[in-house]
């Protein structure tokens, strides 16, 4: 959360867009829709929108609580204006190639929210927007298997998740900031970027002291339950704090028959674990919650994570329909002339299709990656006959009038793309993951959200549903994307976002890398290795095949997309790269090519 007291400083473009910096960072947008010398401007600070402000006067306030019902509040305090100071920063990647016009701002706003803020009681908003919330998360989803996504394999299935889609928002631009498993999670449950939780990889726990959203549901008194795949921390299955229910395995867990740790006690299960994790979530809802109380379930399924397990019953559902293979996934020069050398490189590692999970005895030949696109399509099919499920029983018990379900992924996954197989790095097919929401009751048709919606977004956007205010302590990086639920945007919503991952010595083919996304470019810096950088125009080239990091046209841009992302990097404090004790084992087997 942003300190009160901090500064927030501004510059302006051409096109009259602003973004503002604070001590942690950028936070969105300052949109002045009158020039600074008149003083006047609205915006969005910390969930608050705020009217016309003019110096000296009073300013009237609104609290975003609930996009229903906005709670107007008035506060008296004169805005003061201060000395102007340049700051560094390009503008609003949006418009990478316009006449910058730096006109720096600084306005002290802090103490005024500070005062709006005082005296209000955990829980702000009289009717939430929703009752209560089911977050669905699966493992490795990419955003384009479902049957209703326009990019799936024409023989994919996914009814249910089609009907909730149709039924709810479509978040067509949602993303992950580090695009792996344990950390992608402690994000979505923090609201935080990975170097801020500081859960870098799939090896270590969660740092003591760190805040789930989860806690402050419960504060707010609201049921919470966790049911599934944590894995943060490889042997714990230990309920954590935050959840007054708790149903979970060790690590990555089993495609069957998983032992559970129910609320302390380890159960053994017979059966696929996406049935009998679905089987937990609804006995907690019909029979094991506290019948008058709002609640959260967390539902957290292991699939579809290798090693593509599907249910008997869908065993061989797929394996008879034919695989359109991305164009980039070919051996060829003209995938790899311009790319970076790890990118060519990678194919022969553990996580690239020459290779492909062969373990320390390299066998030969490599997996038949044409089974494993089609075990992993039973996988999701499997997935979307448990979502059908849980959704029959919210219907079945009328609870779905009046709880907002959220379907997500914690990460993307290639099947192919760039001759890659996993995930980690920063192209699209990696970063990118389905998200739907549907509103409690439904909405009468679907609706299709172009905005970026990030994972660091879900913890601030379940608490505003619920009208919960988020700890002081809880240092949300992301917004709430709430407003986009009722067929509005969030003020000054933003147009990039920002993407890292750390370098594991478990899987080294894949550098330390940071990225800057907008909505038309991607620029791509790689940390520690002798390597180029990659610029990608995602308009022209949206299977990112021709990076233009050398080309001399895209010189300025490229030059002002990385002073963007490394200014980002530096006032969020993600520059301090952490060294680890190589723990667990060590995938380096590379198949020479
Ligand atoms: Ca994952």
């Amino acid at each position: 959360m942003i300190k009160p007291s901090v500064v927030i400083a501004s510059q302006l473009c051409s096109h009259g867009h602003y973004t503002h910096v604070n001590s942690r960072g950028f936070r969105g947008g300052v949109f002045l829709e009158k020039p600074p010398e008149k003083q006047e401007f609205s915006g969005h600070l910390f969930n608050w929108t705020v009217g016309t402000l003019t110096a000296g006067t009073t300013a009237k306030l609104q609290h975003a609580a609930s996009p229903r019902k906005l709670a107007s509040l008035t506060a008296s305090r004169s805005i003061a204006r201060t000395q102007a100071s340049r700051m560094p920063s390009p503008c609003s990647s949006r418009c990478p190639s316009h006449q910058l016009r730096r006109q720096p701002l600084l306005v002290a706003l802090g103490l005024l929210a500070l005062l709006c803020l005082r005296g209000q009681p955990p829980t702000a908003a009289a009717e939430p927007f929703a009752k209560n919330v089911v977050f669905i998360l699966s493992d490795d989803h990419r955003y384009d298997f479902l049957s209703c996504h326009p990019a799936a394999p024409q023989w994919l299935e996914t009814p249910h998740l089609d009907r909730l889609a149709a039924e709810g928002v479509h978040f067509a631009n949602a993303f992950v900031t580090t695009s792996l498993c344990s950390p992608s999670r402690a994000s979505i449950l923090t609201g935080q970027y990975m170097h801020h939780h500081r859960v870098v990889d799939n090896q270590r726990p969660v740092p003591a002291g760190t805040r789930f959203f989860a806690q402050d549901l419960q504060a707010a008194e609201i049921e919470t339950a966790f049911v599934g795949k944590w894995h943060m921390g490889h042997d714990d299955d230990s309920p954590r704090p935050g959840f007054d229910h708790w149903a979970s395995f060790r690590g990555q867990g089993t495609y069957t028959d998983p032992e559970l740790n129910i609320n302390g006690t380890r159960q053994q299960f017979t059966g696929y674990t996406t049935d009998v994790l679905t089987e937990q979530a609804t006995r907690w809802l019909r029979e094991e919650r506290t019948a008058d109380k709002r609640f959260c379930l967390f539902l957290s399924y292991k699939a579809v994570h290798y090693p593509f397990e599907p249910a008997p019953r869908h065993q061989h559902r797929y394996d008879d329909e034919a695989i359109d293979w991305p164009e980039t996934r070919g051996r060829t020069e003209r995938n790899y002339r311009t790319q970076p050398n790890w990118v060519r490189e990678r194919r022969y590692s553990i996580h690239g299709i020459d290779h492909m999970e062969t373990g320390p005895f390299d066998k030969d030949p490599v997996p038949d990656l044409d089974a494993l696109y089609h075990r992993y399509a039973a996988c999701v099919h499997g997935l979307d006959e448990n979502v059908g499920r849980l959704m029959a029983t919210l219907q079945e018990t009328g609870l779905a009038d009046d709880t907002l379900v959220i379907y997500m992924g914690d990460n993307g996954f290639h099947l192919g793309e760039h001759g890659f197989y996993d995930k980690r790095d920063a192209f699209e097919t990696s970063i990118r993951v389905p998200l739907i929401a549907r509103p409690p009751g439904g909405l009468p048709e679907s609706r299709r959200v172009e905005a970026m919606l990030l994972n660091i977004d879900i913890a601030p956007t379940i608490l505003e549903a619920m009208g919960v205010r988020p700890d002081p302590r809880a240092g949300h990086d992301g917004r709430s994307g709430l407003a986009f639920l009722s067929g509005s945007e969030p003020p000054a919503w933003r147009d990039h976002m920002l993407y890292e991952y750390h370098w594991e010595w478990n899987f080294p083919a894949t550098p330390t890398l940071f990225a800057l996304r907008t909505d038309r470019y991607k620029f791509v810096s790689h940390h520690g290795i002798w390597d180029i950088d990659a610029l990608y125009d995602l308009e022209t080239d949206p299977h990112e095949r021709h990076n233009l990091i050398s080309v001399p046209a895209f010189q300025e841009l490229a030059a002002e997309l990385r002073s963007q992302l490394f200014e980002e990097l530096e006032a969020s404090g993600a520059l301090e790269v952490p060294v680890r004790v190589p723990a667990g084992e060590r995938l380096d087997q590379r198949k020479l090519p």
